[in-house]
């Protein structure tokens, strides 16, 4: 069904774990591969040759690269961790956590990594691809990464709206002025008026010697506010923003471009704006929420020839579709979600019954990535809560039955250590692949967080979920758990084949969150302890930065002699406005009541809206949290900034603990509130 194996050459994808490069076509493909095949031995190693020359000539220019460019997108990042080489963890650094007493089962017993490991464990030099890998320049016109290229429609991108000045259009704003008037900030930092905004970008060595901004007060670090401010309402003018974007520049389709004040398509099913539904009804905006309701039943068809990805499809559309019908209760929300379901059921025709990555809606067909056969851990295993509740709303069981057939055989598998789960796995042969990589960020993240949010959606009742849950979280603490030398802040690191990694991503810091979750539900107390400590990390991660913002990866130092806790790569220095921390800050807020979480999430969004909000409408994800003069916006809004960033600022500031009660609902990985299913009657 698929090309043979083909072991002499090396294909190099850009890819993101959670963006999922489109498969151009199997046929393409086998064209390319024929006529490759065609030429002559001369000509091939030709090729090679230049190639070569390519890469060494990458290679040698990389930290201009790097630096000018930024760094790697988290879909780009996943090629980089089999390539490093992890270095030791010094023999005094000690798990913070002991086992769990009571309750969790006992681990399997495995390798303890500490006690074989040397000094030295932060700066490994990035791996020889990451030269390829890195973005294009900024001026040359691009087409979003994802995507295949009959889908890649660039909109109404202005002429005069270029490289040159971005970077230019970020609102200055304190979030407590809202109404003062809208300010730039220059390449400079010196603020200027929108309509002044001509000024060309500085070369390297013009940025090296930049006057400091004009005015000192835009780069210090914001004061808390003292609560005078309506926090709900910030948020409220954020979504609107962010929305005036969308609908002015990129209604309808996937992501607003906000600089250049178009947009990108990926599967072209007006992503931001059916990942935002539930936001505006819970925020109560009614007018907009209508107005997405009407493109919706109108406009949204997903009977068209196009290939998405079954997890990101899964966890933002289907469940996006699934909570705003449980939330308003309008019948056309379920029938698109029935809809979307039903041609999203070929990704599981596989020989193993692991889903492949991706299908064809409108054909019915699916397949595996273009550079392997695996999928990955995170994408078969947190899809489950949107396909179990279409079952049950539909009274269709088909759906339940794949996703649950999923979690049997990954329950199943040989191959984990202490509940620690490897991060790919095949669509052939069932079984793990690159065994002995364990981390709880990129491909393998929320996998975790669906053991314990499938033992809650379905009323405790499979034993196990929650067997394989606390086995993972014991595993976590035995292998993956440490402390940083400098203030000894507590972190989840990575384990390559027994070797530790103090490396963590953002996506990490969803985990205080569903640590708390799991203490709330009667889980072992010390699980909210380790929440506690995780979360004061992250929050750590956005104070240890000059814009107030976290990067998209952290190496922490482990060593007291080491200066700061937080060390930033400078490919890792991007921001995506990702959702994780805000996320765990309302879990905690909600159970602990404590108002730190509050403020540290009143802060973040302050940098968001100092940092990444653009002018004319929209938020952009930046190149560089540590340069506040220069963040270099990337032209590019996430969906889940709506739906997901937001929604949990809005709920964490919201004093009404009975929206969208923990005790009620479970939230998808993508903040898509679901219902805990009912007990059946005894
Ligand atoms: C979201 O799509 C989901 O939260 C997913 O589980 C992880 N990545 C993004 C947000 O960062």
């Amino acid at each position: 069904m698929y090309p043979p194996s083909r072991k002499d050459f090396i294909s190099l994808t850009l890819s993101d774990p959670h963006s999922h490069t489109y498969n151009n076509g199997k046929h393409r493909r086998q064209s390319c591969w024929r006529k490759w095949k065609q030429l002559s031995r001369l000509q091939r190693s030709l090729i090679l040759f230049l190639l070569a020359l390519l890469l060494i000539f990458g290679l040698l220019s990389y930290p201009g690269i790097t630096e000018q460019w930024g760094g790697l997108s988290d879909r780009e990042d996943w090629l980089e961790l089999n390539d490093r080489e992890l270095k030791d963890v010094p023999p005094d650094v000690k798990p913070v956590l002991g086992p769990a007493a009571g309750k969790a089962p006992a681990p399997v017993a495995g390798p303890h990594v500490g006690a074989a490991l040397g000094p030295d464990a932060v700066a490994e030099p990035r791996g020889p691809n990451v030269p390829i890998l890195a973005k294009p320049p900024i001026k040359k016109k691009t087409f979003p990464k994802r995507g295949p290229p009959t889908m890649q429609r660039d909109g109404n991108v202005s002429d005069t709206v270029g490289g040159e000045k971005r970077g230019q259009e970020l609102v200055q704003d304190g979030g407590e002025d809202e109404d003062k008037e809208k300010k730039i900030v220059s390449w400079r930092g010196a603020m200027i008026e929108a309509d002044q905004a001509t000024e060309p970008p500085p070369s390297a060595s013009e940025k090296e010697a930049a006057a400091p901004p004009a005015n000192p007060a835009d780069t210090v670090p914001l004061e808390v506010s003292t609560g005078k401010v309506d926090r709900l309402e910030a948020v409220r003018d954020a979504f609107r923003h962010a929305w005036k974007g969308y609908k002015d520049y990129a209604w309808g389709h996937d992501e607003l471009k906000p600089i250049s004040k178009s947009f990108g398509e990926w599967f072209g099913l007006g992503l931001t704006l059916i990942d935002s539904l539930d936001t505006m009804w819970i925020m109560g905006l009614k007018e907009e929420f209508e107005e997405a309701k009407n493109w919706v039943e109108k406009e949204l068809s997903f009977n068209k020839n196009a290939d998405v990805n079954l997890f990101e499809t899964t966890i933002r559309i289907l469940g996006g579709l699934l909570s705003t019908y449980h939330l308003t209760g309008d019948h056309l929300f379920l029938e698109k979600a029935k809809d979307l379901g039903s041609r999203l059921m070929p990704a599981f025709k596989t020989p193993s019954k692991i889903p492949f990555s991706d299908v064809n809606i409108g054909k019915g067909t699916a397949h595996p990535p273009r550079w392997t056969s695996d999928s990955t851990l995170a994408e078969v295993t947190s899809i489950q809560l949107e396909f179990r509740e279409l079952s049950r709303l539909t009274q269709e069981p088909q759906y339940q039955e794949v996703v649950n057939e999923v979690m049997e055989l990954v329950h199943n598998l040989p191959g984990k250590q202490d509940g620690l789960v490897p991060m790919f796995i095949n669509t052939n042969s069932g079984q793990f692949t690159h065994k002995g990589v364990f981390t709880l960020g990129a491909r393998a993240d929320s996998y975790y967080e669906y053991l314990l949010k499938q033992w809650l959606q379905g009323g405790k009742t499979e034993d196990s979920l929650l067997e394989d849950y606390l086995q993972a979280v014991e595993g976590v603490k035995k292998h993956l758990v440490r402390q940083t030398g400098p203030s000894r802040l507590t972190f989840v690191g990575e384990l390559s084949h027994n070797r530790f990694n103090p490396k963590m991503d953002h996506l990490v810091c969803f985990l205080p969150g569903t640590l708390a979750l799991g203490a709330h539900n009667s889980l072992p107390g010390d699980h909210m302890d380790l929440a506690v400590q995780l979360m004061e990390t992250c929050h750590r991660m956005y104070t240890q930065m000059e814009t107030g913002l976290s990067p998209e990866i952290a190496h922490f130092s482990l060593q007291a002699s080491d200066g700061r806790d937080v060390v930033v790569k400078p490919a890792d220095r991007h921001n995506l406005l990702r959702p994780e921390t805000v996320e765990s800050l309302f879990y905690m807020y909600r159970f602990t009541k404590d108002t730190k979480y509050r403020d540290w999430g009143w802060e973040i969004l302050q940098s968001f809206n100092k940092y990444t909000k653009v002018s004319g409408g929209g938020y952009t994800s930046i190149n560089n949290v540590r340069d506040p003069v220069n963040p270099g916006p990337r032209d590019k809004m996430e969906s889940f900034f709506l739906g997901e960033t937001l929604k949990y600022l809005y709920l964490l500031f919201s004093d009404d603990m009975e929206l969208l009660s923990l005790d009620k609902y479970v939230f998808n990985t993508e903040a898509h509130p679901l219902p805990i299913w009912p007990s059946p009657p005894k």
